[in-house]
């Protein structure tokens, strides 16, 4: 079958769905985006977007336009499914696979013999088989004869996705051998890097396992910021002399770890192998503590003022998004406001407006600041120097002040 004739339903229209499927409709598929919002569903089908990524609006409107790509509520008939749903923890620190499962039996009865279900969303090992092809089971389907099921876990780094979607090598492990042929045919049809077969539950340890190795190794930058603050040395002048070794690389320290995927993966290995994860799940609490480090800094520094005006630079969970999920830097700008410590200015380049805090432009933060605590390294920030700041406190979790 040509692409042309390739008709893909895809299932959550956040930011891995919607790159995928704009990128597909461009290639020249009929691509059919599903989300549960319909917000989401009318804003792409005005031809624009409702998350913060390089390009992706080009992209959007350009598929939306050639006819190639349309949202909606519900799901169609396709030859290929496309899950790309959150899977969050919940109480625990319990993985939630209700929004798979719930994908799964929407899709479900459009699925016919001959087509290919492929799971993206980062899931715990056995998820693919115990909850995809299980539910597609008890449809009447037969996962791996039938109908193929395989996951495929997206590796995209947001900021980078439309470039990463094409560019990165993917894993992909079917349920059975026949599974993991159809899935792999599909990614090489718009896949730049190599697509390495695999089964199921390996692709899925491994996904889990790229995010728990960065997760470490930050864990292991932030443990040396406390240590080296401890001391009275600048932790960045000692990471960048240290990984002049040739076989030294140390990440970078910040105020904690954020986003909705090195903050909660980890955790899914921990979940089904609690004796054995004990460093993966040390190196989460190390970073899961980094936030009331910070906090606390502000404290002891605000205690020297009478109603200190705080700038806070930055909400995001990284440098140059405006996605806000487990960041960081949001949760300690709630929580010294929750404590009332100082006045707070709030600055987020990429966010218009928040309805927790009136946003204020960086000159304005600064100019009325006495402590200016950096939280993120966005580009709008990268032009700081300490002599900007005068007799003003800095606390600058990330290094970026010359
Ligand atoms: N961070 C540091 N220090 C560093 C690097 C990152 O504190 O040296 C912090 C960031 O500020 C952020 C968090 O870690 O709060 C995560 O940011 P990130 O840029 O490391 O990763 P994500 O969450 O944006 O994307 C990751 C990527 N995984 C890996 O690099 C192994 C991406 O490829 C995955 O597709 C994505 O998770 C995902 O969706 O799972």
């Amino acid at each position: 079958m040509k692409i042309l004739d390739k008709t893909i339903c895809v299932l959550g229209l956040g930011y891995i769905g919607l790159p995928t499927a704009s990128l597909l409709g461009t290639k020249g598929y009929k691509v059919h985006g599903v989300d549960v919002s319909e917000n989401v569903v009318n804003t792409i089908n005005d031809g624009r977007i409702h998350i913060v990524e390089p390009d992706l609006d080009v992209m959007v409107k350009s598929a939306v336009n050639s006819g190639n790509l349309k949202a909606s509520l519900e799901p169609c008939e396709a030859d290929i499914f496309i899950i790309a749903v959150p899977t969050p923890f919940k109480d625990g620190k319990k993985p939630d696979l209700s929004y798979v499962a719930q994908a799964t039996e929407k899709i479900a009865p459009f699925v016919k013999s001959g087509n290919l279900v492929i799971l993206e969303s980062t899931s715990p090992v056995g998820t693919t088989n115990e909850v995809v092809a299980d539910i597609l089971a008890n449809y009447g389907l037969k996962p791996g004869e039938d109908v193929f099921v395989a996951h495929c876990p997206e590796r995209v780094l947001p900021g980078r996705i439309l470039i990463e979607l094409v560019e990165n090598d993917r894993v992909v492990g079917g349920i059975n051998e026949a599974s993991t042929k159809v899935a792999v045919d599909f990614y090489q049809e718009f896949v730049r890097g190599d697509v390495l077969a695999t089964t199921a539950k390996t692709a899925e340890m491994v996904k889990l396992t790229e995010n728990s190795s960065r997760d470490v190794q930050i864990a292991f930058a932030n443990e040396l910021s406390m240590i080296c603050e401890s001391e009275g040395i600048n932790t960045w002048e000692v990471i960048g002399l240290a990984n002049r070794h040739p076989r030294v690389n140390i990440l970078q320290p910040g105020p904690g770890v954020g986003g909705h995927c090195i903050a909660v993966d980890p955790w899914f290995i921990v979940d089904r192998s609690p004796d054995k994860a004990r460093l993966i799940r040390t190196a989460r609490e190390v970073n899961d503590s980094k936030p009331d480090w910070v906090i606390d800094r502000v404290k002891n520094c605000a205690d020297k003022f009478k109603n200190p005006t705080i700038a806070c630079l930055g909400l995001a969970f990284k440098a140059d998004v405006d996605d806000l999920r487990e960041s960081p830097a949001f949760d300690i700008v709630q929580k010294l406001k929750a404590d009332s410590i100082g006045n707070l200015l709030v600055c987020e380049p990429n966010l218009k407006q928040h309805k927790d805090f009136d946003l204020v432009t960086l000159e304005v933060a600064i100019r009325d600041a006495d402590i200016v605590l950096l939280l993120v390294d966005h580009k709008q920030f990268n032009h700081l120097k300490v002599i900007d700041f005068k007799e003003r406190v800095l606390i600058d979790t990330r290094g970026v002040i010359k």
